[in-house]
């Protein structure tokens, strides 16, 4: 069967002011333009249906058009908007103009520079990176025992091991057998990182931030407990410095403390894979003859396909989920 031709269908045709004006439909909004304006935005590749109508019964004039290349022009180049550049280079639909006030009581909040970079960053990786997450559930029953066991022994020491420090420490033993995951593509070659600096995000007032950990594979759960604390404080009083948030291999988000099942985390580039954690809760498990009650850790991990397949992903979660439901293998 050959290829069908759709042409876009002439829906009603309207004379204003001696124009014959011609009105489409079956594109994303209908539009009334003279001829001349069409030809007019052809001329300059524009999308007449994106453009907002000032003329009567909401045509578009030619001076829409041309106030329409301007913005446009202005959104490229103006670095404060870099989503709206984003979006433009993608030829998308400009993002909705709404009058909000029209509709009830609004208030309107500037944007730290944080919140800012942070999701000119997250679009950017949203729309690149090709990601798939994957989850799995963690039987954290006796490493919690374990940290219980070992912050009430150390209880004067004014140090807590959280299940953070365990987690960082159990991702890096994952991620020497599973190398691609701390990697990075760069251009047609992947870099595959011989160090272990492991971001984690922190909630703070301004906004998400990541401090590292670095060389988390020469440091131990004491070690990573106490440097993951301090870089909270500094990310939380905004006192961290450049340095202290660069060169992550791989990424932990840890929502545990707050809630939550599972979520699909944003890889964070140019890493190829970031694990969040939610909260753990007891749950019944078939231990072959009966239900026991086990605490169950949810794990998510978004990876990015370009680099990392379903299959090597699913190794990678089964034995992050084998070295957390029994910490010794880490040690292997
Ligand atoms: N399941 C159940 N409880 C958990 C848990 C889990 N997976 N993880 C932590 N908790 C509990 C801890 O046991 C602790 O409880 P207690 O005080 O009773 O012992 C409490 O939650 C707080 O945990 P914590 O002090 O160990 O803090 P943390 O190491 O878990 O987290 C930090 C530190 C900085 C990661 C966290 O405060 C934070 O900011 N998380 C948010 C991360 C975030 O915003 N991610 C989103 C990124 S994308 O938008």
């Amino acid at each position: 069967m050959g290829a069908e031709l759709v042409l876009p269908k002439i829906e009603s045709v309207l004379q204003i002011n001696d124009e014959v004006l011609i009105n489409q439909s079956g594109l994303h909004s209908d539009a009334w333009a003279s001829p001349s304006a069409r030809k007019f935005a052809r001329q300059f590749g524009v999308d007449i249906h994106q453009v907002r109508g000032s003329g009567q019964r909401g045509r578009v004039t030619k001076e829409d058009i041309e106030q329409f290349i301007k913005s446009s022009m202005l959104a490229r180049k103006n670095s404060s908007a870099p989503i709206a550049a984003g979006i433009s280079c993608l030829d998308l639909l400009p993002w909705p103009k709404v009058d909000f006030a029209k509709f009830g009581e609004v208030e309107r909040q500037a944007r730290s520079r944080i919140q800012k970079v942070s999701a000119a960053n997250l679009a950017r990786n949203w729309v690149m990176i090709p990601a798939v997450t994957y989850h799995d559930d963690a039987d954290i029953t006796d490493l919690e025992e374990f940290r219980s066991t070992l912050n009430k022994e150390n209880q004067k020491d004014d140090l807590k091991l959280t299940l953070l420090a365990f987690l960082i420490k159990a991702v890096v033993a994952a991620l020497k057998r599973y190398p691609t995951f701390n990697s990075s593509l760069d251009g047609e070659e992947l870099v595959l990182k011989k160090y272990f600096h492991i971001g984690f995000a922190v909630d703070t007032k301004n906004g998400l931030v990541v401090p590292v950990i670095r060389n988390a594979d020469q440091k131990g759960i004491r070690e990573i407990a106490k440097e993951t604390a301090e870089l909270a404080i500094l990310a939380r009083d905004g006192r961290l410095k450049p340095d202290q948030m660069q060169g992550a291999s791989f990424t932990i988000s840890s929502l545990g403390g707050i809630g939550g099942t599972y979520c699909a985390p944003i890889v964070n580039a140019p890493e190829v894979a970031i694990l969040a954690v939610n909260k753990s809760a007891i749950k019944p498990v078939w231990d072959g003859s009966q239900f026991i009650p086990r605490l169950i850790c949810p794990l998510s991990m978004s990876a990015d396909h370009r680099v990392i397949d379903g299959a090597i992903a699913t190794h990678f979660t089964t034995y992050l989920t084998q070295l957390l439901g029994d910490f010794r293998k880490v040690m292997l």
